[in-house]
C-alpha cells in the first residue's frame, strides 16, 4: 500500500458518458510503480483494504475458509461462499478464516438459501467486514449492515438491479456476465459492464469470463474498477475442492460447458459430463421442475467432496479453456497483475506513440 496521491486534474465522471472514468482513477490518482506508488491500485482497493482489484468469487461449497484466506493473503478480497450452510456451520468458517488471515474478507449470502436469515445473523455478529450476495435482492437487510459498517456488494446480471440496490445503499456493484459458472443470467460480461457502469455512481467490478491479466485489463477498459474470479479460483492449489474436479476445469476447452435448466427459468452453467446430457435431455422431453430439481440435488456436493466428474455437477464459466494448471493463488495473483499492468502500458504507449 501507500502509493502517494497525485494532482488530480479530473473529477470523477467528468468525461461524457462516464467513461474513463476508471482509467483516471488508477492512472491519475496514484503514483506509477516507478515512482513508488502501488500496481494496480483502484478505488475498490481503498474501499476494502485490498492491495490488488481482485475478488473472489463466492462459490457454494467451493469457496471455503483455506481459499477466501488465501486469496485475501495475496492481496486480493476472499470471499466464503455461505451457499446454503447453516449459520453456525459458516461461523466456524469465517473463526477458520480469521485464524488463516489477518486481512480483510468476506462473505457471499446466497440469498435463496433456506437459511439466509441466521446468515445474515452471524455476519453481522461476527463483524464480517465485506459482504457480496447472490440469487437475491439484499435491501431489506441494507440498513442491519450498514449500521455495522459492513461494505455490501450485490452480485447482478441486469441494470435494473443495479440501480435498484445503488438506491438502497450498495457501496459497489458486482455485474456478472453469463460467461461466468454456476446461475447465470442472459447478458454478456463485454455488454453488461459498460451498460452498469453507466447507470450507477458506485465503482462496478466485472465477473464472468475472466481468469488472465488480459481480461483483467479488458474489464478496466469497459470502466469496471475491479474483477471477480469463480473459475480461475477453483483451479488452485489452495482450494478445497476434489483433484478431479480441478483437473476437469484444466482439461476442459472453449466449448466444454452447457447451460442446464433453462426451461424453468433456473439456467446454470456447468462441465458438459454425463450428468448435465442426461438433464439437458429429461428437460427436453419436457421434465417437470420438480423431477430436474430432484435430479440435481446433491450433484454439486458430489463433484466438489467427492470429485463425481461424471455425475456430479460441476460449475464451471466458459474461461476454463484458458486455465491449464492449477497454481497456488498467489501466484495466479501476481501474475494476473503483471500482465494486466504491462498490457495497460503497452496500450497506453501504442496510443500515445500515434499521430493524431
Ligand atoms: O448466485 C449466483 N450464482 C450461483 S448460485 C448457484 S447454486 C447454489 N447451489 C447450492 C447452494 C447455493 C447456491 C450457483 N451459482 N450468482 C450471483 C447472481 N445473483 N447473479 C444474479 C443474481 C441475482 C438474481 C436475482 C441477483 C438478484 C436477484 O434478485 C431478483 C430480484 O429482482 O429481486
Amino acid at each position: 500500500m501507500g502509493g502517494e496521491k497525485k494532482e488530480v486534474v479530473h473529477e470523477h465522471n467528468c468525461i461524457g458518458s462516464g467513461i474513463g472514468v476508471s482509467i483516471i482513477s488508477i492512472i491519475s490518482l496514484y503514483l506509477t510503480p516507478e515512482e513508488g506508488g502501488d500496481v494496480m491500485r483502484t478505488v475498490i482497493c481503498d474501499l476494502l483494504g485490498i492491495k490488488y482489484p481482485i475478488i473472489q468469487g463466492g462459490m457454494a461449497w467451493v469457496a471455503t475458509a483455506p481459499l477466501a484466506a488465501a486469496v485475501s493473503n495475496a492481496g486480493g478480497l476472499g470471499i466464503i461462499g455461505a451457499g446454503n450452510m447453516p449459520g453456525e456451520l459458516l461461523r466456524q468458517e469465517i473463526k477458520k478464516c480469521r485464524n488463516l488471515t489477518s486481512k480483510p474478507f468476506g462473505v457471499n449470502i446466497y440469498y435463496l438459501s433456506p437459511c439466509v436469515k441466521e446468515v445474515v445473523d452471524v455476519v453481522i455478529e461476527e463483524r464480517v467486514p465485506v459482504v457480496t450476495t447472490g440469487g437475491g435482492n439484499p435491501g431489506k437487510d441494507m440498513p442491519r449492515f450498514k449500521a455495522q459498517g459492513i461494505k455490501v456488494i450485490p452480485v447482478v446480471s441486469a441494470v435494473a438491479l443495479a440501480k435498484r440496490l445503488e438506491r438502497t445503499g450498495a457501496d459497489a456493484i458486482i455485474a456478472e456476465g453469463m460467461e461466468c459458472g454456476g446461475h447465470i443470467g442472459d447478458t454478456t460480461t463485454m455488454t453488461l459492464v459498460p451498460q452498469v457502469v453507466s447507470a450507477v455512481s458506485v465503482p462496478v467490478i466485472a465477473a464472468g469470463g475472466i481468469a488472465d491479466g488480459r481480461g483483467l485489463a479488458a474489464a478496466l477498459a469497459l470502466g469496471a474498477q475491479g474483477v471477480q474470479m469463480g473459475t480461475r479460483f477453483v483451479a488452485s492449489t489452495e482450494c478445497t475442492v476434489h483433484e478431479k474436479y480441478k483437473e476437469a476445469i484444466i482439461k476442459a476447452k472453449d466449448r466444454s460447458t452447457v447451460v442446464t435448466g433453462a426451461s424453468f427459468g433456473h439456467p446454470v452453467r456447468v462441465l458438459n459430463n454425463k450428468f448435465a446430457r442426461e438433464f439437458l435431455h429429461r428437460e427436453q422431453q419436457g421434465a417437470s421442475q420438480q423431477e430436474l430439481e430432484q435430479l440435481g440435488t446433491g450433484r454439486l456436493r458430489a463433484a466438489v467432496q467427492d470429485g463425481d466428474v461424471e455425475y456430479g455437477s460441476l460449475m464451471c464459466g466458459q474461461v476454463a479453456g484458458l486455465i491449464k494448471e492449477v497454481l497456488p493463488v498467489e501466484k495466479i495473483i501476481s501474475q494476473i497483475v503483471a500482465e494486466a499492468d504491462e498490457i495497460l502500458q503497452i496500450l497506453g504507449h501504442q496510443i500515445t506513440a500515434g499521430k493524431r
